[in-house]
């Protein structure tokens, strides 16, 4: 059976709402790197899900990224939610006329076994992709350099635009109710409503598309 490993019930929702039966979720806190991608952060994470549950899970790191504040909070949302708060974010946002923005959402899977790599980088970017990536710098940065051994993991992306508004609505989670996608923010959608359009939904698409081949 697949794991959903979060502590954060809005993502069990949204996940059971769109992968059904057949998942189950597992409240367990994996430690969270401080790293300047998603990518990072949800492949190391998937890893240690993985050696915790024992079976094969899915991890799913996401932020939301505002244009005009060069993608800040990004991988920092978790942390800036919890201090300075959505809705602060969502005034110095609009105070800025900085409301162009993006939710991304990175499903990171792993089982323990090996699979072939994907030509993707992002696919890759845990693997062969960073090896690569620090040899072209000549560098041999060993927190870019996987090691040998490591375990694979597979990462998926989904993106979706928006704006940042005033907040709006009472359901979803997080920075949901400043986020608006086609004017409706994420806290005014039903959780099939958001994940036809949200990162979240994309990523778990292509996941899912994947996951049944496997
Ligand atoms: P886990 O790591 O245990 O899964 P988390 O809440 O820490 O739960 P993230 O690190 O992925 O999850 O979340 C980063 C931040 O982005 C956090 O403040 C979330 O509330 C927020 N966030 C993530 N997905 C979101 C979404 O779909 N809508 C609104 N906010 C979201």
């Amino acid at each position: 059976m697949l794991s959903y490993v979060t502590t954060n019930d809005g993502k069990v929702r949204e996940a059971e709402s769109y992968l059904g039966e057949g998942v189950s979720s597992v409240d367990y806190d994996y430690p969270e790197i401080q790293a300047d991608s998603l990518e990072r952060v949800a492949a190391h994470g998937a890893r240690d899900a993985h050696r915790h549950v024992g079976g094969p899970v899915i991890v799913d790191d996401a932020g939301l990224y505002i244009d005009g504040f060069e993608g800040f909070p990004g991988p920092y949302s978790a942390y800036v939610e919890n201090t300075l708060g959505v809705e602060r974010v969502g005034a110095l946002a609009r105070e800025d006329g900085a409301t162009r923005a993006a939710f991304r959402c990175v499903i990171a899977y792993c089982d323990g076994e090996p699979f072939d790599a994907s030509p993707e980088p992002v696919d890759t970017g845990d693997r062969r992709g960073r090896d690569t990536a620090a040899a072209a710098r000549g560098s041999a940065s060993t927190d870019e350099t996987v090691a040998d051994g490591e375990l694979p993991v597979k990462l998926f992306v989904g993106a979706v635009p928006g704006r940042i508004v005033e907040p709006r609505g009472d359901g979803g989670f997080g920075y949901d109710p400043i986020f608006e996608h086609d004017g409706t923010t994420f806290a005014e959608m039903r959780p099939e409503e958001k994940n036809a359009v949200s990162h979240r939904g994309r990523a778990l698409s292509k996941f899912a598309e994947w996951f049944v081949d496997r």
